[in-house]
């Protein structure tokens, strides 16, 4: 049995793919914030000494961690590029060849909604996060190029249970469908360097997603299933911008709430000493 780490494995896509991914792999889960699971290690990638730690000795890495929306540039530059490139060069210094990269939908976000866009597009990222995404893909494709090890990139759409809004109906992935997209990206013998769409099969999707198929994947879920309920609870309107674009309010905003983010705890916390005055 393969001996994968999840980074970032206390946030949401950490937790569905521990919970579906368990018996298939011994996993390592890790991450900044504690969890109380025996294979759980606590470490800070954006500290290259336990970025070193926790890939030792693994066959392949699911680098999950890091900021996962729109923040502040010193958050996203700490955790996901500091973080990325550390995970990065800790596999290849550890002899870890196969790392499985969770890029994101905001890697692309600023294509319009009526294109429909392949692994293939430019970058065009819709945000200080989406930018770090690129940054991921890029960094692979340099350690793909120069080190020989292999590497896979999802850009994930939105996993959750059911998709939550309009947009959602074109980029969700079911918690099943993106456990089937990594086991493809740790297994699948002969991986060089392949982008591939985070989603399941939806009729809506903005996706050309035939690289992902072609590697295997056959996702079982449809976003379809719940169009109507969705589209009847959506609100008219909303921000122009956002709308026109498949990043939705990514393109639009300087910030989109994450209650994990860090640099957002540290100013909650001074905002309630002020009060406390
Ligand atoms: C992402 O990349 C985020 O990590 C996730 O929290 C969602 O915001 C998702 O994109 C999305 O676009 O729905």
């Amino acid at each position: 049995m393969k001996t994968v780490l999840i980074t970032g494995a206390t946030g949401d896509v950490g937790t569905h793919l521990a919970r579906e991914l368990a018996g298939k792999y011994k996993l390592r889960l890790s991450d900044k914030r504690p969890l109380k699971a025996k294979n759980f290690v606590k470490a800070d990638i954006s500290k290259m000494a336990d970025a070193l730690r926790i890939t030792k000795g693994v066959d392949a890495i699911v680098h999950l961690g890091g900021y996962s929306v729109e923040g502040p540039w010193e958050g996203i530059l700490q955790a996901n590029i500091i973080g990325c490139y550390n995970v990065f060069e800790a596999a290849r210094r550890n002899g870890v060849k196969r790392i499985v990269f969770p890029t994101s939908n905001h890697a692309v976000g600023f294509y319009r909604r009526d294109r429909t866009i392949d692994d293939h597009v430019y970058p065009r990222p819709d945000s200080r996060y989406g930018v770090s995404k690129v940054f991921g893909e890029a960094l692979g494709r340099l350690y793909t190029d120069k080190y020989g090890m292999e590497m896979f990139m999802i850009r994930i759409g939105n996993v959750n249970p059911k998709p939550i809004d309009k947009r959602r109906l074109s980029i969700w992935i079911s918690p099943r469908d993106i456990a089937q997209l990594v086991s493809i990206g740790i297994d699948r013998p002969g991986i060089e360097f392949e982008i591939v769409y985070g989603i399941s099969r939806n009729k809506r999707a903005w996706y050309d997603n035939a690289n992902a198929y072609r590697l295997g994947y056959q996702p079982q879920d449809d976003s379809e299933t719940w169009a109507d309920e969705v589209l009847r609870n959506e609100k008219p309107g909303g921000d122009p911008i956002a709308e026109a674009h498949q990043g939705g309010i990514f393109c639009a905003v300087e910030e989109v709430p994450n209650p994990a983010a860090p640099v957002r705890k540290e100013k909650a916390a001074s905002k309630a000493k002020g009060k406390k005055k």
